[in-house]
């Protein structure tokens, strides 16, 4: 059994989901509560010092960062999400990190300045919530690109990138981020978030969203 530990409002936490559903890995999810600081406890701080969600543990071995835990489990089951063909390896690799850097940080910034600092009690931070548009605007024509040219965002064949990016993607209707001028994007993501592993973690992230902060109410 393997145990993931996480937010079901996290993006990285919901890759992590994801990819653990598809790979039909035997886990179970709990839920760490960012909003109560559960991150910082030191339960907690024993499985991730970072004090960060997710992380996982598996038969006593832990790990952080939702990109290293999904090489972790695709390794694990000889998956084919992550080939180990040098340049195909390396392909995956730069989109899972042009998903993380250039397409999750900036909408992770419209979110935390359009909800996450209310809950959190921050200030809003204009500049930051700016620079995520400007991002985010700039570069999703480069992942457009890529899926006019390919069926999956590192090629033919569905890998840990179409995680990365499927889970960064998930908050652009909170986001106001209009997909619909990206048709390939768009159709890359409806037919992913009709898969089974996708509705085994939730309907949609807006939606859970909805309900999660009307439980707070
Ligand atoms: N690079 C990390 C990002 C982890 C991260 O920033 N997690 C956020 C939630 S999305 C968190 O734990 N925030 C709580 C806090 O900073 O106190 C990953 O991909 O796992």
């Amino acid at each position: 059994m393997l145990n993931i530990y996480g937010s079901p409002l996290s993006s990285p936490t919901n890759k992590v989901r994801y990819v653990a559903n598809f790979l039909g890995i035997n886990a179970e999810f709990h839920n760490v509560n960012l909003g109560a600081g559960e991150q910082r406890s030191p339960e907690y701080l024993k499985i991730n010092p970072f004090a960060k969600v997710p992380a996982i543990e598996d038969e006593g071995f832990t790990l952080a960062e939702s990109n290293a835990i999904i090489r972790y489990m695709a390794n694990k089951c000889n998956s084919t999400l992550y080939p180990t063909n040098l340049k195909e390896r390396a392909i995956v690799d730069e989109w899972i990190d042009y998903a993380s850097q250039h397409i999750a940080i900036p909408l992770a910034k419209i979110m935390f300045n359009t909800y996450f600092y209310k809950l959190s009690k921050t200030e809003l931070d204009t500049r930051s919530l700016e620079d995520g548009k400007n991002f985010i605007n700039k570069n999703l024509p480069n992942v457009e690109q890529q899926l006019t040219k390919n069926t999956y965002i590192a090629g033919k064949t569905l890998t840990l990138a179409d995680f990365t990016l499927l889970a960064s993607l998930d908050v652009c209707e909170l986001c106001q981020v209009d997909l619909t001028n990206y048709p390939q994007i768009s159709k890359w993501r409806k037919q992913l978030m009709t898969e089974q592993f996708y509705s085994n973690c939730h309907e949609s992230y807006t939606s859970m969203f909805n309900k999660v902060l009307a439980s707070f109410k």
